[in-house]
């Protein structure tokens, strides 16, 4: 091969490298348009972050997600049609929008610096031991599925139900987008899942430590469901609990923000708080 074919071999395989990558699938990469903010979900404060560039200066996390019709520029017309779909059901913003966080479709001086991705991820810890089973698991359920229908396409999340085992949502061990498809096989998930026995926290705190891990957001948070009482087979409770809260401070390094919300009547806030403290979470508690 001559070095001249050798270099257009070169370039058609680059060519179709950068074609199969542009089709390719883009799963939770690029920006959602209308979200102004960077901050799920779509409401007036991305109209209000449009104008705020527009007449204060004020920065934009992602210019593209704020050129709402796509015209390659922005302008007031772009917080106007936003506006207008919010408020009277006007057209839509232009892809990606709405299930489908992703690249710019069509070419412009705009950039989107937080690109590839600047959603957010979110790690479930639901407790489905034994002292669950008489309402706490269906409360716990309740406040994830409210919370992953509220979702935009741009924030990613994964679920993990612990007992002694672990119960993964994807079972593909990734965060996944939080697109029509995925949020209804999740919700499918958290509906299947019965209470089971022991409490296991310690490794379910370290799974979703390497589930965050995996996200390509930005900003991650682990949110961890509990009374706080370890009861993990062949351990010492107390031993155990502490013990979680050092190898998960090891661990995390304060990375992950690990908030955590407790359950049931009998709650051990000590450990909940320690916990979340540790990790620059905050705790608070369901009311039953
Ligand atoms: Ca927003
Ligand atoms: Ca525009
Ligand atoms: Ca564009």
């Amino acid at each position: 091969m001559s070095f001249k074919s050798t270099i257009r071999a070169a370039g058609s395989i680059l060519i179709a490298a950068v074609i199969l990558g542009a089709a390719g699938p883009l799963e939770g990469a690029g920006f959602l348009r209308g979200d102004a903010d960077g901050k799920p979900p779509i409401n007036i404060t991305d109209g209000i972050h449009i104008l705020k560039y527009l007449f204060l200066g004020q920065p934009l996390p992602c210019k593209d997600a704020a050129d709402v019709n796509d015209s390659g520029e922005i302008g007031i017309e772009d917080a106007i049609h936003l506006l207008l779909y919010l408020f009277v059901a006007g057209p839509p913003p232009l892809p990606p929008f709405p299930d489908a966080c992703g690249a710019d479709p069509s070419e412009d001086a705009l950039d989107c610096e937080k690109s590839p991705f600047s959603g957010e991820a979110v790690v479930y810890l639901i407790d489905r031991s034994g002292s669950t089973a008489g309402g706490d698991l269906d409360l716990e359920k309740r406040e994830v599925l409210r919370d992953i229908e509220n979702f935009s396409s741009c924030v990613e999340f994964g679920i993990i139900f612990y007992d002694t085992n672990l119960m993964k949502f994807p079972a593909g061990g990734k965060p996944v987008p939080a697109s029509s498809e995925f949020k209804a096989a999740a919700k499918a998930f958290i509906q299947s899942v019965q209470a089971g026995h022991g409490t296991c926290f310690k490794s379910a705190l370290l799974s979703a430590l390497d589930l965050a891990d995996l996200a390509r957001a930005e900003r991650k948070r682990i949110i961890f469901f509990s009374d706080g009482y370890a009861a993990c087979p062949g351990t010492d409770s107390t031993a155990y609990s502490n013990q979680t809260l050092q190898e998960v401070k090891t661990r995390n390094q304060g990375k992950v923000p690990i908030h955590t919300v407790g359950i049931g009547s009998d709650i051990n806030e000590n450990f909940m708080k320690a916990l979340a403290a540790q990790n620059n979470g905050t705790y608070r508690k369901i009311d039953r």
